[in-house]
């Protein structure tokens, strides 16, 4: 642990900004001063990560590696100081200044390279490896722009680049003599040299990979892991344009755009899967050069010989996105390192593991043959032979079976499967939550799992206590310690000994007064971002996420819109009053969800437009949502509204973030929220809809007719008609697409047919509401049993169950 007191803080401070402002502090803008403070940070980070980088050299420790095409890091500032043990001393040596850390914390851009769930899971991933004392490392791409900014026009999202960088950020170093060389297209020739094979690649396009490093640091244990992240530049950085004639002029301008394209924008869709040329060349690019510089790497510090690479790095990929590593590690070792196939494919299978984080069949990535073998021909052939192999295997159990193997075979139908050849090329294979990883064995992936059974495992997901706990929600942290001390920080799981105050009455008073100043909170920054005023009293009833159909935004929507035809109707109608809050971003091409943005708005605008209704309820689509806007609204949250179609969420990993934070959930039975129920029990959550088996059956048999719905119950007739007869908007068509979707097409998102449960699982959440004990010791249960949901846990089951690293592995 860092050890600063006040007064060197305050010397170190001042020095600091005199330095890189060439001005006193008294001078300096806001931003002036938090430029200092991250740079002063940085200065403590930079010893304790050169310090840990020697001693992983000098152990030679396994090293885990975790690929990702996208790392949702969110501010750094906050837990960098957190976890160095020395943000309550900054806090005070600041505020000698008279300056307020908070305020200086909220100056930094979020750093945005991620859509959503998959990308925060990397992040709180590399935050627990480095408290548990993981040699891991995120390695990924740094995209020049973010995940784009939501703008709410007229109702309506409009996107605008996330140019993140354009302040310069403090938390990356270059590291230039690192780069290295990724090769794309051109011709492989086959040549036999002493008998042997020769693959020789010409006429290629080299791009330079150049990595910045971001330190990831451990919670007050001098540990400092790196993420690095690559950005693609021209091989030849300055072209003498003077010298070129006009046309190779414009032909090094062309080659200059194309590679600085690569890892220019991260792409927008975590839903639909595109098969775009400059999303596989971005993948391709990092993996690359993440492969290769690990095996530079290595060769200089490994202590051992290449061939036991595989005990001594793990390489794990998130999704299917980084599999093009498992082909890339192949060619190096044999095309580089001069190994044959069979030492090669055991190291690489030995070395990696995949996580599976979706079962949605549109969001599965395959890439056209034709495509492939012109961008990346020796990698294809690579997979060719992989595919050739795995086939043979497959036609020796499956003699004849020809369908069987034709499905599983990694090449087939025109395309390249990754998932495909994400199994055969790991030893490992995951999913995110103990019903995700049984629907993958049981149906999605049921051939693979008959064929590789002991590479199937779950591991449920978590969050870092640290910035969803800790950071985010100090006034709980403080009660917790105040009560059951503070072993919870280290031991996320001690949190339970919490559930001993569920039902003192002095402990539910301050539950309700720290949520009360966390929802205070919120709604300051909403009256200064949109200038939209809510009541701190009323119940806070959120659903933040990605917008998509199965997550069901329209079903929540639907019943805001039942309880508003309710209320006019009896105006004295006894019920909470609620704010309903919404966040999200919908991806710029999927027009459902963007239209379920505007539903959400026409609806807010009738509705907080309404006198006789405004004083007890209010609807509000919060812009822009981000880390950083999470971490303001979670703390904040009543109740947590995780309501996805039965078997289609993986995991979710807000909803563990609101129960920490104390807020009730009101659930399906999908994802994690099954594991939520088991840890706090039927009592402390408000289950509702769909079981998995009514769902499946629904899939597998048919039978499900949502006319059936809108003629049996005038509610649901009423509110879908209300999206098409001028009662939320003059233009009638506007909203027609929902409701086409949900009644003409027969949802297969069973929106209709959760309804009524959903409306009776509400009416539960209100009377519970109502008995302030019962609700408040709700809250404090959900909190005490949230540890088994920290992803420090997730990770020691990593570390110990995938890749055989860090300290508990070693004392096992
Ligand atoms: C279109 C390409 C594409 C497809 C899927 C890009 C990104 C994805 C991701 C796999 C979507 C995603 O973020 N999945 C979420 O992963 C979380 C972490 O495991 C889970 O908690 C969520 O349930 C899951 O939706």
């Amino acid at each position: 642990m860092l050890k600063v007191d006040k007064e060197t803080f305050k010397k170190d401070y001042e020095e600091k900004f005199i330095e890189i402002h060439g001005k006193d502090l008294s001078d300096g803008t806001d931003y002036n001063k938090y430029e200092a403070l991250a740079s002063l940070t940085r200065d403590y980070v930079v010893k304790m990560w050169i310090s840990t980088n020697k001693n992983y050299n000098f152990t030679g420790e396994k090293q885990v590696y975790y690929f990702s095409m996208e790392f949702l890091l969110g501010r750094l500032l906050g837990n960098a100081l957190l976890n160095l043990g020395i943000r309550d001393v900054c806090k005070e040596a600041l505020s000698d200044f008279n300056i307020d850390l908070n305020k200086l914390e909220a100056l930094e851009q979020d750093q945005g390279l991620g859509n959503g769930g998959l990308g925060r899971l990397a992040a709180c991933f590399l935050d627990s490896m480095a408290s548990l004392n993981i040699p891991g490392h995120g390695c990924g791409i740094r995209y020049k722009y973010g995940f784009f900014e939501q703008k709410i026009i007229n109702g309506m999202q409009i996107e605008t680049q996330d140019d993140w960088l354009k302040n310069n950020n403090v938390w990356e170093i270059k590291k230039p003599d690192k780069a290295q060389i990724v090769k794309f297209g051109g011709q492989v020739n086959t040549i036999s040299e002493n008998g042997n094979l020769k693959f020789v690649h010409t006429g290629y396009e080299a791009v330079l990979a150049v990595p910045y490093d971001v330190p990831i640091i451990g919670y007050e244990n001098n540990i400092v892991n790196n993420l690095r992240l690559w950005s693609a530049e021209p091989l030849y950085d300055e072209f003498d344009f003077s010298s070129f004639s006009r046309g190779e002029y414009l032909k090094a301008l062309e080659y200059k755009n194309s590679v600085e394209a690569i890892s220019q924008v991260l792409y927008p869709d975590d839903s639909v899967y595109e098969g775009k040329r400059l999303r596989l060349k971005q993948q391709y690019f990092f993996v690359s050069a993440g492969i290769q510089s690990i095996i530079r790497h290595f060769k200089v510090y490994g202590k051992a010989p290449l061939n036991d690479l595989d005990e001594k790095i793990a390489i794990h990929i998130n999704d299917t996105h980084p599999t093009l590593a498992i082909p890339e590690l192949m060619r190096i070792l044999m095309d580089e390192e001069g190994y044959g196939w069979d030492e090669a494919w055991r190291i690489t299978t030995n070395t990696m593991s995949y996580t599976n984080h979706t079962i949605l069949s549109e969001a599965l990535e395959k890439w056209p043959i034709d495509m492939f073998k012109k961008l990346l021909p020796r990698i294809y052939m690579i997979i060719e032979e992989i595919n050739r192999r795995f086939c043979e295997e497959l036609w020796n159990k499956y003699i004849g079976q020809w369908d069987k193997i034709s499905k599983m075979a990694i090449i087939a139908d025109g395309y390249v499967k990754m998932a495909h050849l994400a199994i055969v090329g790991s030893h490992s294979v995951n999913g995110v939550a103990k019903l995700h990883t049984e629907i993958l064995k049981k149906q999605e992936m049921k051939d693979f799992y008959y064929f590789y059974p002991n590479k199937f495992n779950n591991k449920t997901n978590g969050i870092t206590h640290r910035r969803w706990l800790i950071k985010a929600n100090p006034q709980l942290t403080t009660l917790i310690k105040d009560t059951i001390g503070d072993s919870f920080i280290k031991h996320p799981t001690d949190m339970e000994a919490f559930e001993r105050y569920a039902s003192d009455k002095e402990v539910q008073q301050r539950l309700h007064e720290i949520k009360i100043s966390n929802k205070k909170r919120f709604a300051e920054y909403l009256k200064e971002k949109q200038d939209i005023s809510i009541n701190p009293d009323s119940l806070f009833d959120v659903q933040v996420k990605r917008i998509h159909a199965y997550k069901r935004q329209i079903l929540n929507c639907l019943r805001i819109m039942e309880l508003y035809r309710k209320l006019i109707e009896n105006p004295n109608l006894d019920i909470v009053p609620k704010t309903f809050i919404f966040a999200g971003k919908a991806a710029p091409g999927y027009h459902l969800a963007k239209k379920t943005i505007e539903l959400i708005n026409a609806v807010a605008n009738k509705i907080n437009n309404d006198p006789r209704v405004n004083e007890k309820i209010k609807v509000v689509f919060v812009e822009n949502y981000k880390v950083s806007v999470a971490e303001l609204i979670v703390p904040a949250a009543d109740l947590s509204e995780q309501i996805s179609t039965t078997t289609k969420e993986a995991s979710g990993t807000s909803n563990m973030k609101f129960m920490m934070n104390g807020a009730v959930t009101i659930a399906t039975l999908d994802g994690a929220n099954i594991e939520i129920r088991d840890e706090v029990g039927d009592d402390n959550i408000i289950i509702f809809g769909l079981t998995e088996r009514e769902v499946l059956d629904y899939y597998h048999k048919g039978g499900y007719s949502a006319w059936d719905m809108v003629n049996r119950d005038y509610r649901i007739k009423q509110v879908t008609e209300d999206t098409i007869n001028g009662f939320y908007c003059s233009d009638k068509e506007r909203f027609r697409a929902i409701y086409e979707n949900l009644v003409t097409y027969n949802d297969e998102f069973f929106v209709l047919k959760d309804f009524d449960s959903y409306l009776k699982a509400q009416e539960r959440a209100d009377n519970l509401y109502k008995n302030f004990p019962k609700w408040q010791s709700m809250c404090a249960v959900n909190i005490a049993h949230s540890g088994i949901f920290s992803s420090d846990r997730t990770i020691q089951e990593y570390a110990t169950g995938i890749w055989g690293s860090g300290y508990l592995y070693k004392n096992l």
